[in-house]
């Protein structure tokens, strides 16, 4: 199978990690707006939604569910999203899609988080994929030099605006050996927005789709 009909198969999978009649935090990516498809081709039935992008916000639309904002919801049951790497410790780096605060965000709203990906994405070491930061923009010099410090070269991702208005930092080169440490450390840099790598925020469970199936992480 290729990756699209690997992330169809994972999407498929988590729909029966999906409490009935929830509301539910949605990630972004290819990988779940597979899973969109498959909530709205099953006719899953949910209270409502709340959304990390515009992108996946338009989608859910679409499909027809309720796009609630955050600020309305306490605390979500289960946050489905994908990601660029996850190790085994269920350590991420996400925002490829350029979509990570807010994804960010709706995961700190979730009482357990579900990442969805094809096998691709496993990794033993976070930082093989360029770890994406969401910066302001007159910090992209002082933190690339941060970056550079570490190891890491920072490449200003061109034409690219998020959903809040800044900009991305795509960091090559970085092994992040240490995710919750490095988390941490980066978070608290002047011109920071969100940092890619989500520790804090780990997947609680990952389904992984392969070439013999769909299979749990943990
Ligand atoms: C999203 O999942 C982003 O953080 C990450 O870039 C993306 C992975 O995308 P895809 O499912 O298209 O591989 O949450």
């Amino acid at each position: 199978m290729d990756a699209a009909q690997l992330k169809q198969l994972v999407a498929q999978a988590a729909l029966a990690h999906v409490p009935a009649g929830a509301i539910l935090g949605v990630g972004t990516g290819s990988t779940v707006d597979c899973f969109i498809d498959a909530l709205a081709d099953n006719g899953m039935a949910l209270a409502g939604t709340v959304s990390s992008s515009e992108r996946s916000t338009a989608r859910l639309r679409a499909r027809g569910y309720t796009v609630l904002d955050a600020s309305t919801v306490e605390r979500l049951p289960l946050y489905i999203d994908g990601a660029d790497e996850i190790d085994y410790d269920g350590y991420m780096i996400k925002g490829g899609g350029a979509a990570l605060t807010r994804e960010k965000i709706v995961a700190d709203l979730a009482d357990e988080f579900l990442c969805i990906a094809d096998e691709s994405k496993l990794v033993t070491t976070l930082g093989r994929f360029p770890l994406p930061v969401e910066i302001i923009p007159m910090a992209a010099a002082q933190l690339s030099r941060r970056f550079a410090l570490l190891g890491g070269r920072a490449v200003l991702r061109q034409g690219v605006v998020t959903d809040n208005g800044c900009q991305i930092l795509d960091v090559h080169d970085l092994a992040i050996t240490e995710p919750l440490a490095f988390e941490t450390e980066v978070n608290q840099w002047p011109g920071v927005v969100t940092v890619g790598v989500f520790a804090r925020h780990k997947a609680k469970r990952c389904l992984l789709g392969g070439a013999d199936g769909v299979r749990s992480l943990n």
